[in-house]
């Protein structure tokens, strides 16, 4: 039987790191389109890139779109790529629009205009809940967005599920709850924590600048969403899912947390500062991913203990490797 061939935008952030690994496991042969960036910036797929072919491309460039399916042929098209960050998606809100929410729509017209029938995968967020309308949110929730990003991908969700009701197309949205991982963006509130703790452990700086302390998030491991992802997409019709853990923490228990983890007390180190502080900000979101357990059969592995120690305990790895590259001498033990 021929390899299936799976399409990844958005390969060389968190998620699609960890997609392109779980599917080369699965045996598919997976193409991930990259744009023009004026230094490498692969380090995430670096131990697979011998396994997976790179094809250059935008989403703001309808055409490249259009090459990258005609090559690659896929089965199964995953749209990861986004301007991700909530907090850059103010002062940018026209080049987030362009991407995250139109993007979409020139990823699904390229499948049109390539005559591909490939199923597609669209990463919608649970910002879209915002303001919260219920707790816990599942996908039956009302939305709220509550920042330029959360609009585009309100606009990113319902353009798929437009596209799957006017033209027939095996289209899923993943509504995510926040996943993480060591290899997660260093501006996430999370990574930010674990590689603050790890240069205070390492002497490398002694304080730790953060905004709001008392939003509450349910955090789950990166590496568990993506086989959600692909679930999705193994079933007989598509549908929409909400992918979550059903528990929810504030910033300031992963704080607790992650300086536990190092012997710290997160006290003497955290300060807060207004310029992390959000216009708008979404206060508290908890998944409830029973439809996903129903029917995908899919529960999360990873705790949230589990997932600051992982964080946290890479970080101080990768913080020594990086002074003794330079000479310094990191902490010991
Ligand atoms: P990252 O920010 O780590 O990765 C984003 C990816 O999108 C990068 O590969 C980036 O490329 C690429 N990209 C950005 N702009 C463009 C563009 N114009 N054309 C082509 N590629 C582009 O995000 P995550 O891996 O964390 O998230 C993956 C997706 O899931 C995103 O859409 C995000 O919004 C969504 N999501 C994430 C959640 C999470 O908690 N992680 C939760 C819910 C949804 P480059 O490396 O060149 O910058
Ligand atoms: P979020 O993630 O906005 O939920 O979006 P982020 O980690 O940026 O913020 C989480 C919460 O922490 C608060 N916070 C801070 N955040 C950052 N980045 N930096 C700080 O210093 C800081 N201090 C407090 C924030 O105000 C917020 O309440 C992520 C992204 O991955 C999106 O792409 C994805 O769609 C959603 O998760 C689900």
């Amino acid at each position: 039987m021929a390899k299936r061939s799976a399409l990844i935008t958005g390969i060389t952030g968190q998620d699609g790191s960890y997609l392109a690994e779980l599917l080369v496991n699965k045996g598919y042969e997976v193409h991930g389109l990259v744009r023009r960036t004026s230094s490498v910036n692969t380090a995430r797929i670096e131990h697979i890139l011998d396994k997976i072919q790179l094809i250059p491309g935008d989403l703001t460039d309808e055409s490249s779109l259009v090459s990258a399916i005609r090559k690659s042929k896929p089965d199964e098209i995953y749209n990861l790529a986004a301007q991700s960050f909530v907090g850059s998606s103010w002062s940018q809100p026209i080049f987030t629009g362009e991407t995250t929410a139109i993007g979409v729509t020139r990823l699904l017209e390229a499948i049109r205009t390539a005559g591909s029938d490939a199923r597609f995968y669209q990463a919608s967020s649970s910002e879209m809940f915002g303001k919260v309308q219920a707790t816990p949110q599942n996908e039956k929730t009302p939305f709220y967005p509550r920042s330029p990003y959360a609009v585009a991908k309100l606009y990113g969700h319902w353009i798929t599920v437009n596209y799957r009701e006017s033209f027939g197309m095996y289209a899923c949205s993943g509504i995510l709850f926040n996943h993480e991982s060591p290899r997660r963006g260093i501006e996430f509130v999370t990574r930010k924590i674990s590689d603050g703790v790890a240069r205070i452990y390492h002497g490398l700086q002694d304080e730790l600048r953060l905004g709001n302390l008392d939003s509450k998030r349910d955090w789950g491991f990166a590496g568990d969403y993506v086989e959600a992802m692909w679930l999705m997409l193994q079933q007989e019709n598509p549908d929409d899912y909400v992918i979550g853990t059903g528990e929810t923490h504030s910033v300031r228990e992963f704080c607790e947390l992650a300086f536990g983890a190092a012997g710290l007390d997160w006290e003497k180190y955290v300060k807060i500062d207004p310029r992390f502080v959000r216009p708008a900000e979404v206060d508290l979101l908890l998944g409830d991913a029973s439809k996903a357990k129903n029917v995908l059969g899919w529960k999360p592995k990873v705790t949230f203990p589990q997932l600051v120690k992982m964080m946290v305990e890479s970080d101080i790895e990768l913080v020594a490797r990086d002074m003794k590259s330079k000479g310094k001498t990191p902490r010991s033990e």
